[in-house]
């Protein structure tokens, strides 16, 4: 009997579970450019065209490879633009009524999926481009008061046996973080990115994102992206050569005009299925045995993967869909206009709001420690916070900005992810970048109109939020100092918040 196999823009890959028993002379692979899913979010240009350029080439592929493709355009004037009527509207041309598809990556996505099962019989599989699956995650979860990513990230390095001897870690410890870290002063030369040139697929997406989209978020331009497995894993062998022995020295550092520096960038790849975890985990371990790179490099690199990206995505299904709803600060400030347009005089935030503008891409620091810091600090609601994260990144999902932005970055859960909120004054920023050295505030002023507004911002937040978090024993030592100051600088760094906030909403 035949089966109709439906391909999700995100899961790119011949590997994929819905296609691994597919029979070439009657199944068909249905694959579909959607309204739903390309208006969900203000989605960046470059991500518009990102998807469905490699939607296309993999329709293409498929068919080099003798499948069967139902491939339906964004402009085909049938087109719902919807995964679930799509489906009922290719069994219904192809009289079949068998559905095999990959579990979706996040909630809305399945529950559509699901909401067909008493109009066809539906299989949803196990989404292989995960290493953990949703049961190995509860069991590890289960009973614990909290879900640290470092024991996590222990068991699947065992599990897996990446960068193990015998039941030990390589190197003799599980985490060479105290190694990272470095400021961006000793950078001296990083290899460009990877480019590709675009062939006639890809310019006639761009064509059409341009006119479709228009009013969209980010720069089309100079899109050159992979698109393509084979060039995905151009993207990866690049950074394994050229910037994996020093992505631990300068994973944090931020430099003016250098969105790219010593990352992989291969995030968008990865989450769209062009490249799969466990091989570029492997990757990079072979890279240890034939190039010798430092193992803080290596180790540093594969915790992000095998570690970080499998615990949020487990943390996503853990929690469900209230995980969205929640807001333990209770923070209820709107986005500032400038997240969209870059027109701040903070130059931090002017720097990575205009690289995300131009790129769809800003590294983990700037997502973390320059953006989110301020969206902490400033008390920004969670939903708008969420909607901005997922629209301007190629790489992102739900499933993954999520935890990372109410979690990692708001601190809305109440601290499963996190131990403490990442807020950061701007000496931190200072001393990762080079960006208050051309910026018109003073980062070594605490106080008044040229004051750093990071440096009163983190005090403010601290009051602010004293009840949830003195008890913190992380936060201990700001505390303490913040009890030292007195009476009056207290009231000083609350009406600097309250000043600088006004002309932040005056604008
Ligand atoms: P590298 O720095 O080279 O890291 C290698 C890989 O590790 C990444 O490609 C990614 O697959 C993985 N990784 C690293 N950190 C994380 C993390 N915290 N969570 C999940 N995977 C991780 N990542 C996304 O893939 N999509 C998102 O929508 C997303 N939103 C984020 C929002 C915020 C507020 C923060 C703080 C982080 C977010 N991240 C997100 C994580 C991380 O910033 C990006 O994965 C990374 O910047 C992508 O660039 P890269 O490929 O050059 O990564
Ligand atoms: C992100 C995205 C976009 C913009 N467009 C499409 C599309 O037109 N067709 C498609 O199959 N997938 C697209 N995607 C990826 C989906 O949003 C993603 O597969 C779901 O969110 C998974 O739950
Ligand atoms: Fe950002 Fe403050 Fe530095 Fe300016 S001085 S770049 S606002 S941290």
């Amino acid at each position: 009997m035949a089966v109709l196999r439906l391909v999700m823009g995100d899961q790119l890959n011949l590997a994929i579970s819905s296609l691994t028993d597919c029979d070439k002379c009657n199944d068909i692979i249905l694959m579909s450019e959607l309204k739903q899913e390309a208006s969900y979010a203000n989605h960046h240009k470059k991500k518009l065209v990102l998807i469905f350029s490699a939607m296309r080439h993999f329709a293409q592929e498929l068919r080099e490879q003798g499948y069967q493709v139902d491939y339906v355009h964004y402009t085909d004037p049938d087109n719902s633009g919807s995964f679930e009527h799509e489906v009922l509207r290719a069994c219904e041309r192809h009289k079949i009524q068998q559905l095999v598809v990959t579990e979706p990556s996040e909630h809305r996505v399945l529950h559509a999926m699901e909401s067909l099962s008493d109009r066809i019989n539906i299989q949803i599989r196990d989404d292989d481009r995960f290493l953990c699956s949703h049961t190995e995650f509860q069991h590890w979860a289960r009973g614990k008061d909290t879900l640290r990513m470092e024991n996590f990230y222990r068991l699947m390095r065992k599990t897996h046996n990446i960068l193990m001897d015998g039941n030990n870690p390589i190197g003799g410890r599980w985490n060479f973080d105290s190694e990272n870290r470095k400021t961006p002063k000793g950078i001296k030369f990083f290899p460009p990115p990877y480019r590709q040139v675009n062939d006639a697929i890809t310019q006639q997406v761009i064509n059409f994102v341009e006119t479709e989209f228009k009013d969209h978020f980010g720069d089309i331009d100079n899109f050159d992206f992979a698109v393509t497995r084979q060039q995905a894993l151009n993207v990866l062998d690049k950074f394994i050569t050229e910037r994996l022995a020093l992505f631990g020295d300068f994973q944090d550092a931020m430099l003016q005009g250098e969105a790219w520096l010593y990352h992989s960038h291969i995030g968008m790849y990865l989450n769209m299925g062009l490249l799969l975890p466990l091989e570029v985990v492997q990757k990079a371990q072979q890279a240890l045995q034939e190039h010798n790179p430092p193992i803080n490099a290596v180790e540093g690199f594969i915790r992000q993967i095998l570690g970080w990206r499998e615990y949020v995505r487990g943390i996503y299904w853990l929690q469900g869909p209230q995980y969205k709803q929640l807001n333990y600060l209770d923070a209820k400030n709107d986005l500032p206009e400038f997240f969209w347009s870059a027109d701040t005089k903070l130059n931090c935030l002017k720097q990575c709001i205009s690289e995300t503008k131009a790129h769809a891409y800003a590294h983990h620091i700037q997502r973390l420690m320059v953006l989110g810091n301020f969206t902490l600090l400033t008390g920004i609601e969670p939903k708008q916070v969420n909607e901005w994260y997922l629209a301007v990144y190629a790489d992102a999902y739900e499933w993954v900005e999520l935890p990372n932005v109410s979690g990692m970055v708001l601190y809305a859960d109440g601290g499963l992810l996190a131990s403490k909120p990442y807020a950061a004054s701007g000496a931190y920023i200072n001393k990762m970048s080079d960006y208050c050295k051309q910026c018109d505030y003073r980062v070594s002023q605490k106080n008044g109109p040229d004051a750093c507004p990071f440096n009163y911002l983190y005090w403010n937040f601290l009051i602010t939020n004293r009840q949830k978090f003195e008890t913190n024993f992380r936060l201990g030592m700001s505390y303490r100092t913040l009890d030292k100051m007195s009476e009056e600088k207290r009231e000083l760094i609350q009406s600097d918040a309250r000043v600088f906030w006004a002309s932040v909403t005056a604008e």
